[in-house]
This record gives C-alpha cells, structure tokens and sequence, in this order.
C-alpha cells in the first residue's frame, strides 16, 4: 500500500467518530425541532406585546388599504410569519408616544384602536378577542387578536376614559412608557421630563389600579418603575403581567425585573413575559442569541417557577433582535433552545399559553366577584395635572336666568368635546 493512500486511510479512521457524533447530534436537533414545532401546534403561543400597529402608522399613517399584512416585509410581523411562529394569539399595542402626554395621546389611543379592529374586519385570519375564553374558542387557523395600552398617558388622568377603553376591548394596560404620568412613575427616568416629582404610584394611581381590578383589566408593570411595581403589587387584588420585561440578575437593564418583583409576582401569582429585544438581555457581551434569552428563561424559574413565566417578543417595538430570533417567525427557536436546556413540555405549555391563561382567568374572576361594585368616581386632584388642554366643565357664574344658564353650560361641553374629540 502506497504511503499516500495509507495516510488517507488513517485520517478517515480518526475522523469517522467525530463524523458520526456530528451527525447524531444535528439528528437529535432535528428532533428537538420537531419537538418544539408539536409542542406549539397543540398550544401555539400567547404573545404578550407587538408594536406592527405603531409600524403602520409610522410606514401608512395607518391607511391599511395600502399596506398587504399577509406578505409585509418592512417589519418583523406579518400573516405568514405570525402563522410560521406558530402565534395563536397577539396582544397588539396600540401604543402613542410619551409627547402626546397633556396634548391628543386619547385621540391618538383611539385612532390605533380603530386600526387594530379595522385589521380583524380586514383580514379574516385575525379574530377580535377580549376574554380568556375567547382565546381558547378561537379556531386554530386564526390569530386571536387583543388589545393593551402601552402607557398611562393614553388615559389623560381619567378613569372615565379608562373604563371606555375597556370598553372598546382593551384587556391590559402597562402603568407607564417611558414617561411618568402624574400617577405612575417610568423606569427611564431620563428620556422624558414629564411629571418629575412623581414618586411611585401616588393615590390615584392606586385608585387606577383598583378600577382596572375591578373591570378586568390587567395591570402590567413592564416599563414602570421598581417602587411604582413594588406598589402595584401590593395594591392589585388581581394577578399582575409584565407584558415585556427580562430578568435584572442578568443584563442589569431599568426595563428588567429584579429578584425581589420576580419573588413577589410569584406570590401574586402573575407572569412576567419574557422579551427579545437585544438591548434588555446582553448588558456586556456582544454577541446576543438565542443562548441570552434562554439564559432569561432559565434565571426567571429559578427564581420565580416556570408558572411565572410567559412570552412578549416586543416585535416591530425595537431595532435590534438577537441572532435566531430576528422575526415572529422563530419563536419555534427559542422553544427548541428551552427543551434542550431541559425544560418539560408541561413547563413549555405552560410558558406558551397556560400561564398567561390562568392570569387572565383570575383577573376575569375578580372582576366577576365585584359585580356589585360601581365605578370609581375619584378625580385627580387639579394641582396634580397641566391644564392647558384642560376646560374646566364649570357652569357660568353670572346670576342668569336658569334658561339661558343652562344653554350656556351645554356650550361650555360641546366646546369641551370638540377639544377632547378633535
Ligand atoms: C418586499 O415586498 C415588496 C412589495 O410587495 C416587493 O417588491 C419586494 O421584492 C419584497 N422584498 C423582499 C426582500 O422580499
Ligand atoms: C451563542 O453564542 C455563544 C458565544 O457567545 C455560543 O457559545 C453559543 O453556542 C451560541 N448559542 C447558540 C444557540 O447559537
Ligand atoms: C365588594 C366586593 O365584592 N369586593 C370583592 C372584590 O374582589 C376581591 C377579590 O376577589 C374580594 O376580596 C372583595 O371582597
Ligand atoms: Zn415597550
């Protein structure tokens, strides 16, 4: 035999078993993939926060008729990937920027409500949706669509216009973006000026807890301040969400949840949905993957318990994704990456769905135990808000006739209206 060909033989040899572990291994992973696909066809994913509504306003001034969902490829979301991700269900955001705080930020929240039904009207795979039961009776070829404000600006300090936006379907709102409102205090303390002495959640902000409980909407605290959470749990009689926040343990991040939120949302009995954007989950290591975000996952139930645990991709909400996880198409990844970390399928239900359907269920059934309780008619107090955009709904002082007061007054509130309204 030649020297040559002998050599060949040799480097073959020593090869073979690295070959052949090699391909064990990406045998096991296709399993591991096939595993995660299941797992997600017989419990497709509860998505806590997507901002394609704040996509189309910014890309379409929110003309839908000119933008196609099913195949859009300016953003992270549509049709196809919705349905590729296996996303059964999405809460859009109808998000309004912080600037719109004391100016048109109510109008704003309505225009983005309106688009968000008018998408459900237009495309039949979207179902409108604004119960725990009606997530669970959505037929599984379409998405569940529900609604939450991003921000407590959008309710310009009103609990009337709280309880209106539950009307209109909205199902959780988040205390806080990154402004303080009057009531709440923000995390990013030095992206806006607003409201700089609030502290926490003051007395309205806790009456605005307390009307949410008591309507059936879900407080979430992503965004909010650790002393306006700290607060919120304590006063909440329902269990809480952070719609998109990752763990403060590991990327030390002020839109993260440090260990002691993480222990008393436990005791809550709420879910803290973990979120994808690559500034939240790496603080010092450049490469960020699909590894930093399981690194999340696996910190939150260590300390909290994997019931504690849901998933908001923030998707169309930030620029940057990590590597794996560019799109709402690959949250199949991401499950993959968890049961090879060793997590059970019945923690990965659980994780998809379950959590954040035994929270909703328990902020429906408090609400269903106080019934009998009327609306809050608390106000805040004047010296606590701007009023420039404010009229003061006061009936004329003059000493007339009652006649002509009274179609004074009904001036004063078509005038109010048009400045509310427009
Ligand atoms: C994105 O969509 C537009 C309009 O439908 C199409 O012209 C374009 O080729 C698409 N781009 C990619 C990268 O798919
Ligand atoms: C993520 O990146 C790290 C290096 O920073 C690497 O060790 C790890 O294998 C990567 N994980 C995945 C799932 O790609
Ligand atoms: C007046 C009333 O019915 N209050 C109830 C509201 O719900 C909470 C939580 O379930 C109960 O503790 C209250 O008694
Ligand atoms: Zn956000």
């Amino acid at each position: 035999m030649p020297v040559d060909l002998a050599r060949d033989w040799l480097k073959i040899l020593l090869w073979a078993p690295l070959l052949c572990a090699q391909f064990l291994e990406s045998g096991a992973d296709t399993d591991l993939r096939k595993t995660a696909l299941q797992l997600m066809q017989e419990a497709p994913l509860i998505d806590g926060h997507n901002d394609l509504p704040l996509k189309l306003r910014w890309l379409y001034q929110n003309k839908l008729s000119q933008a196609n969902l099913r195949t859009l490829n300016t953003t992270d979301t549509n049709i196809q990937k919705l349905r590729a991700g296996h996303v059964g269900a999405q809460f859009w955001s109808v998000y309004v920027l912080c600037g719109a705080q004391n100016k048109d930020a109510v109008r704003l929240t309505l225009e983005q409500i309106d688009l968000v039904k008018r998408m459900c009207e237009a495309y039949k795979e979207f179902e409108l949706v604004t119960s725990s039961q009606g997530i669970e009776n959505t037929d599984s070829k379409k998405i569940a669509s529900l609604i939450g404000i991003e921000g407590g600006h959008s309710i310009d300090s009103s609990l009337a216009t709280l309880r209106m936006f539950y009307e209109l379907g909205v199902r959780y709102m988040t205390l806080t973006h990154n402004c303080n409102t009057p009531w709440a205090e923000t995390s990013s303390k030095q992206v806006h000026d607003f409201y700089p002495r609030t502290k926490g959640l003051s007395a309205f902000g806790k009456e605005v807890v307390k009307e949410m409980n008591r309507l059936g909407m879900m407080v979430d605290l992503s965004h909010t301040s650790d002393a306006t959470a700290r607060a919120a749990l304590e006063v909440s009689k329902a269990p809480v969400i952070f719609s998109h926040s990752s763990a403060f343990s590991v990327c030390s991040h002020f839109r993260n949840v440090p260990d002691d939120i993480l222990l008393a949302l436990k005791k809550n009995r709420g879910i803290i949905m973990v979120t994808f954007p690559t500034k939240f989950l790496a603080c010092h290591n450049r490469i960020v993957n699909i590894s930093t975000v399981a690194d999340h996952f696996d910190h939150i139930k260590k300390i909290a318990g994997s019931d504690s645990i849901g998933i908001g991709g923030d998707y169309d909400g930030e620029d940057s994704f990590p590597v794996g996880l560019e799109d709402v198409s690959k949250y199949p990844a991401m499950i993959e990456e968890l049961l090879r970390r060793g997590w059970s399928k019945t923690e990965l239900r659980g994780v998809l769905r379950g959590n954040f359907l035994r929270v909703f269920r328990e902020v429906e059934n408090v609400r269903d135990r106080n019934v009998s309780v009327r609306a809050n008619e608390e106000e805040i107090p004047p010296e606590q808000i701007r009023h420039e955009c404010r009229l003061e709904l006061k009936p004329p002082l003059s000493p007339t006739a009652s006649t002509h007061r009274l179609k004074l007054s009904s001036l004063t509130l078509t005038v109010a209206l048009c400045v509310t309204l427009h």
